[in-house]
C-alpha cells in the first residue's frame, strides 16, 4: 500500500495520504480501532467471557476473509490467463477436450474459482470420479487408496501469490487445472483407478514405488501425440514454468518403462530433471496392468462400480 496517491498531483508537491477510489480498494482500509475489543478492553461487558470472546475472534475473521478472497483471486486470474495460453501447444488432446467442456459446463474462467462440489459433480458424470477435500497432504498409500474407490483428494487453499507459476506443493490451482481436466477422460480415469487399486494391501515397499510412478505419470507424465510430445501430468498442466522446461530440449526424455519409473528417484522442490513419455494411454495401461500383476498379495480385488465399492476374493 503506497501512502501517498500517485495519482493525485499537487503544485507544490504535498504528499496527499492515499485514499481509496473503488469499492474493492477498501480491502487496504481495514486498520481497526482496539481500543473497544473486547479483548483488549478490561471495561467491556464481554471481556471476563470466553465464549462471547470467541465468538467475536469467529466473526472478525469472517471479515477478514473476505478481503483474502479478493487477494486468491488475483492469483486465480493470473494463472489461469497464463496457463490457458499454453495449453493448446502444450497439453495433450484428452486435456483439451475436457478443458473446452470445463468452460463450457462447470464455471471454469479467469473470474472465478470454480466451486468443488460443481466440479466434483461434473466429473462424478463424466467418469465416475468425484473430489473429496483433504486438508493437506495425504500419505501415500491413504491418498493412493482414494485413487481405487474413483475420489481424489483435493486442497482447497491457493498457492502463495509471490509464485503464481510454480507451487512446490499441491493447491486448488494443481487440482483443478492439473488433475481435474485429465479426471475426465476415462481411459485416464481407468489409469488412475489401477494404480490405486496396485495399492492396496500392498506393502510398504511396493507403495513406495507404486507412489514414484504416480509421481512420473498423473503428476509429471508426458505423451507422445501426432509426431509430437504433450503433457498430460497434472504438475506439469499447473505450472507454467515446468510445462515450458518439460517440452524443452533442456530435460532428459525417456520411454515409458513402469519398472524403471518406480524406482527413478524423484524430487519435488523445483523441476524435475528426467520426463517419461508414454507411446499413449492405452499402452500406459496395459503396461501399467502388467506391472501390477507382479506385485504379490494373497488376495485378489475386484472395483464393484454398481455399490463403488472393492470386493476381496480368496481371502487366505
Ligand atoms: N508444481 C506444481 C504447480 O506449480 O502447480 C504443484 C505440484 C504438483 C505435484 C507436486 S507439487
Ligand atoms: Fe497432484
Amino acid at each position: 500500500l503506497k501512502k501517498v496517491a500517485e495519482d493525485v498531483k499537487t503544485n507544490r508537491e504535498e504528499r496527499v495520504p492515499w485514499f481509496p477510489k473503488k469499492i474493492r480498494d477498501l480491502d487496504k482500509c481495514h486498520q481497526l480501532i482496539t481500543k473497544y475489543e473486547p479483548d483488549l478492553d478490561h471495561d467491556h461487558p464481554g471481556y471476563t467471557d470466553p465464549e462471547y470472546r470467541k465468538r467475536r475472534a469467529f466473526f472478525a475473521g469472517l471479515a477478514f476473509n473476505y478481503k483474502d478472497q479478493a487477494e486468491e483471486m488475483l492469483s486465480w486470474r493470473e494463472v489461469y490467463r497464463k496457463l490457458s495460453s499454453l495449453y493448446p501447444t502444450h497439453a495433450c488432446k484428452q486435456y483439451l477436450d475436457a478443458f473446452q467442456q470445463l468452460e463450457k459446463y462447470c464455471g471454469y474462467q479467469e473470474n472465478s474459482i470454480p466451486q468443488l462440489q460443481d466440479v466434483s459433480r461434473f466429473l462424478k458424470e463424466r467418469t465416475g470420479f468425484q473430489l473429496r477435500p483433504a486438508a493437506g497432504l495425504l500419505l501415500p498409500r491413504d491418498f493412493l487408496a482414494s485413487l481405487a474407490l474413483r475420489v481424489f483428494p483435493s486442497t482447497q487453499y491457493i498457492r502463495h501469490s509471490s509464485s503464481p507459476m510454480h507451487s512446490p506443493e499441491p493447491d486448488c490451482c494443481h487440482e483443478l487445472l492439473g488433475h481435474v481436466p485429465m479426471l475426465a477422460d476415462k481411459e485416464f480415469a481407468q489409469f488412475s483407478q489401477d494404480i490405486g487399486l496396485a495399492s492396496l494391501g500392498s506393502s510398504d515397499v511396493e507403495i513406495e514405488k507404486l507412489a514414484t510412478l504416480y509421481w512420473f505419470t498423473v503428476e509429471f507424465g508426458l505423451c507422445k501425440q501426432n509426431g509430437s510430445i504433450k503433457a498430460y501430468g497434472a504438475g506439469l498442466l499447473s505450472s507454467y514454468g515446468e510445462l515450458v522446461y518439460a517440452l524443452s530440449n533442456k530435460p532428459e526424455h525417456r520411454p515409458f518403462d513402469p519398472e524403471l519409473m518406480a524406482v527413478h528417484p524423484y524430487q519435488d522442490q523445483t523441476f524435475q530433471s528426467v520426463y517419461f513419455i508414454a507411446e499413449n494411454f492405452e499402452d500406459a495401461k496395459a503396461k501399467l496392468q502388467k506391472y501390477a500383476l507382479k506385485i504379490k498379495k494373497p488376495f485378489s480385488l475386484h472395483y464393484d462400480p454398481f455399490t463403488c465399492s472393492i470386493e476381496v476374493l480368496n481371502t487366505p
